[in-house]
């Protein structure tokens, strides 16, 4: 059974610029167990003494992911992992000799004595143990062999094959794996693959496929210079290309957009499965295709992860489309008329930026000659409400929280004390819920903005 180790945490927190909370941590980690990952890799506790907080407190939450503590072969470090409570230690320590040369100054045989000694001291604290041989793609594949079967007799019963450098491809990371996986003694194989040529995913599968039990993520792909393998595209493309179907997709979504929120690191807009245009479709034909089965053009169904598939309108359009759009208006126009709009829609996609469904309707009304009555599904306004200065603002806010037009109410401070959030069919609707407002006792006075366009949360509480 293959597994995810996902290291947002650790890894994640080494991209550039990005700087957990504790409390962050520990609410990405409850959604990482939602996502029924079955490790989270919770940081390195000799970092600084609030990593080592989270750590902690994550060990203690209960949750189902096996909690790891990251640490160099160090006393210290490893003591570290065992105050937290965590229920693995990772022991690392480079091979490659560039990395025993520049960094540590040992040969092989002193490294491999050291490892030795750190793998039995963690394991006599108790604790789980992995073996990372840092660098370990860039290492002399003997040696290799030996130092990790070494860690697995002193009781690492898991080895990462890292390649901290992501200079693997899929080919070398299959032909390597099979060939670790017969020569080490038994332990499971996890695969750090950083993305350098963009590669990561790919060689990770590859490994899978070779038989190792193990890929590391991050939400978002974050990491050390371009990072790791993204969550939800591991997630996915396990599932969807190679039949491995354990993990929650629904709470995808809002994991990534809420470590965008605390990181200040957004992906791409064309990011696969998060980015923004993962379902949108633009050409003619694509469009054409979409929207008479969305299988040619969608490998599955954006409300797998609560998403949903969006055609782009401008030159490249095609009549389907336009249709389709008109619609959503509840616009039916001949067939002529649609060749027209469709002609009239490339001629203005060729000299501005952007079409707005405004523009859309414009190019309706002048061809059909007819006025279009496009009447909005709901008026959504926000209202704000002076109070009278004797009267308690927490009453009136209490009346509105009654009133079923409104969605949600704010105290604030300025010049109103009230906000309301209001949804309501019609204009007229939207008058009279004002008249009946303003007849409220306590009220002074409103102020009243239509909504135009909202655009959805982010992030859900
Ligand atoms: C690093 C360490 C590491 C460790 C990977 C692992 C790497 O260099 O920061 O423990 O599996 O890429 O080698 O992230
Ligand atoms: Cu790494």
């Amino acid at each position: 059974m293959a597994e995810i180790l996902d290291s947002t945490l650790r890894e994640g927190e080494q991209t550039p610029l990005v700087n957990l909370m504790v409390d962050e941590k520990i609410e990405i980690a409850r959604r990482l167990d939602q996502v029924g990952v079955e490790m989270i890799e919770a940081g390195d506790p000799s970092v600084s003494p609030n990593v080592f907080q989270a750590v902690k407190r994550i060990a203690n939450l209960g949750l189902k992911a096996e909690i790891v503590a990251h640490s160099l072969a160090t006393r210290s470090g490893i003591a570290k992992a065992r105050e937290c409570n965590a229920d693995r230690v990772v022991v690392f320590y480079p091979t490659s000799k560039i990395h025993l040369d520049a960094k540590m100054n040992k040969n092989q045989d002193e490294a491999i004595a050291w490892i030795v000694e750190h793998v039995r001291y963690a394991r006599e604290l108790g604790l789980k143990v992995r073996y990372t041989p840092e660098d370990a793609t860039r290492t002399d594949f003997e040696f290799l062999v030996r130092v990790c079967n070494a860690a697995i007799e002193a009781g690492a019963d898991r080895i990462s094959f890292a390649d901290t450098l992501g200079i693997m491809t899929p080919s070398r990371m299959y032909e390597q794996v099979k060939e670790l996986r017969a020569r080490l003694a038994p332990c499971r194989i996890d695969l750090h693959c950083h993305d350098d040529y963009g590669l990561a995913l790919a060689n990770a599968l590859e490994g899978i496929r070779a038989g190792a039990d193990c890929i590391h993520t991050t939400v978002n792909g974050m990491g050390e210079r371009t990072g790791i393998p993204d969550l939800s595209e591991t997630i996915l493309a396990m599932r969807n290309l190679m039949g491995i179907d354990q993990y929650q997709l629904h709470p995808l979504m809002d994991l990534s957009a809420y470590v965008e929120k605390v990181t200040g690191f957004f992906v791409a807009p064309n990011k696969p499965i998060t980015g923004v245009n993962a379902f949108s479709h633009k050409s003619g034909v694509h469009t054409n295709g979409v929207l008479k089965d969305p299988h040619t053009y969608e490998n599955f169904d954006p409300s797998l992860l609560g998403r949903e598939r969006h055609i782009v309108i401008d030159k490249y359009t095609g009549k389907r489309a336009v249709e389709a759009r008109l619609a959503e208006f509840n616009v039916t126009v001949t067939p002529d008329e649609l060749t027209l709009i469709v002609e009239e829609i490339k001629k203005i996609g060729d000299e501005r930026k952007f079409l707005h469904d405004a523009d859309i309707i414009d190019v309706a009304e002048r061809v059909t000659g007819q006025m279009l009555d496009i009447f909005p599904k709901e008026i959504n306004a926000i209202v704000m409400i002076a109070v009278e200065s004797h009267v308690y603002t927490t009453s009136v806010v209490r009346r509105l929280k009654n009133l079923k037009q409104v969605s949600s109410v704010y105290e604030l401070t300025g010049d109103y004390d009230i906000t309301a959030y209001v949804k309501v069919p019609t204009t007229l609707d939207l008058n009279n819920f004002i008249e009946e407002l303003r007849a409220m006792p306590g009220v002074k006075n409103t102020d009243t903005r239509v909504v135009l366009k909202k655009y959805a949360e982010t992030v859900k509480a």
